[in-house]
């Protein structure tokens, strides 16, 4: 019996790519009826990207704990009791060798975080050396290494850096709620350094961290008129540390995460939407309807920076399952 082959029906645009989102129009999206919400973002992924392709990106921290930063929902802050202990920055052979076990396993793009407000000079130089070799392997490369003053993100760029990752994290109005040690405008200071540099930006937040269904439309919002949206938008499901403030924070429902998703996609439609932090507390439904809903990337490896992830396997197979691939 021949199975005939599905044609994606493009729809015509329901809206160009704007920057004029209000909070009320974002929090009507993500208050639909749950079906209705996921079938238009679905049909406005098909609109813009192959819905059976899956983008890949592996993390590792460079360098872990320590950080000066009061981020309430974070295990490397110095300000919380956690776990997780300060170590000296990785070697830049340390880094190589991860990023060939990346792409190893199939991942495209190669993501290093480390614990900073914000990188001393003679720190970035020692990651400018990371960013050549790992871009050599044939691999995407992003940083997420905090603030940046200026000509860091040019140095960076023309070491061969892809993307930077600077989450907004949470809305405008909830941010001194979760974060004392800066403000909402230093991250766009430096979102705006890294588009200027002429850098791909990766720049997403976290829910389930006590926020109102407003207060993540309000995230949403303000991730939607950057102008130019970003090329990434990673969407983190709390991971609850011990010994930091959120750690009792309620868990958010899976529905919610996917309506997220959902709108996310909806309006960013051009953008990598990426399902991040909190996927091993997803099971394999919920993260199905996630891809439905949009969602075309994620974290791939055992790892994140200091908790777990589905390992890779467990990963292939579900890709397996779902008939989706990894975007070459
Ligand atoms: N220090 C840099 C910064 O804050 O931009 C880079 C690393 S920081 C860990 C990167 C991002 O990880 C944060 O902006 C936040 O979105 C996410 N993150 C950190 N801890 C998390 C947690 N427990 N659960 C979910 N996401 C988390
Ligand atoms: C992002 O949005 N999520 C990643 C990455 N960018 C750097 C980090 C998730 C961290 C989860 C908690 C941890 O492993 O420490
Ligand atoms: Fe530091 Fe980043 Fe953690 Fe905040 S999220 S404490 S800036 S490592």
């Amino acid at each position: 019996m021949q199975i005939a082959t599905m044609e994606f029906k493009r729809p015509a645009s329901p809206h160009p790519e704007r920057a004029n989102w209000s909070v009320d129009e974002v929090e009507a999206l993500l208050s639909l009826p749950f079906m209705e919400l996921v079938y238009r973002a679905a049909e406005i992924h098909r609109q813009f990207f192959d819905p059976a392709k899956v983008q890949l990106s592996t993390l590792v921290s460079i360098k872990t704990g320590g950080c000066p930063e009061d981020c309430g929902y974070c295990s490397q802050s110095v300000h919380h009791d956690t776990p997780v202990a300060d170590q000296p920055m990785m070697t830049v052979d340390e880094v190589v060798a991860a990023a060939k076990l990346a792409k190893a396993n199939g991942a495209g793009r190669f993501c290093m975080g480390a614990a900073w407000r914000g990188p001393k000079d003679a720190d970035l130089q020692k990651t400018l050396d990371m960013v050549k070799q790992v871009k050599a392997l044939g691999l995407e490369t992003c940083a997420t290494f905090g603030l940046l003053r200026d000509g860091q993100a040019e140095r960076l760029k023309d070491a061969g850096l892809d993307y930077y990752n600077h989450n907004l994290d949470t809305a405008p109005d909830k941010y001194a709620d979760i974060i004392q040690s800066r403000e909402y405008e230093d991250r766009l200071d430096t979102l705006g350094k890294v588009r200027k540099a002429g850098l791909s930006v990766c720049c997403g937040g976290i829910v389930g961290m006590n926020e109102t269904r407003r207060e993540r439309a309000g995230l949403i919002a303000q991730l939607a008129n950057l102008d130019p949206q970003p090329e990434s938008v990673p969407i983190n499901n709390l991971v609850p540390i011990v010994g930091t403030p959120l750690s009792g924070a309620d868990r958010l429902d899976w529905t919610e995460f996917v309506r997220t998703i959902a709108v996310a996609r909806i309006t960013m439609p051009k953008s990598y939407v990426r399902l991040s932090a909190g996927r091993r507390e997803l099971d394999e439904a919920a993260q199905a309807l996630c891809f439905l809903a949009g969602a075309n990337s994620i974290f791939y490896g055992d790892k994140l920076l200091t908790t777990g992830n589905p390992d890779v396997e467990a990963d292939r197979n579900l890709l397996s399952k779902l008939d989706l691939s990894a975007q070459q």
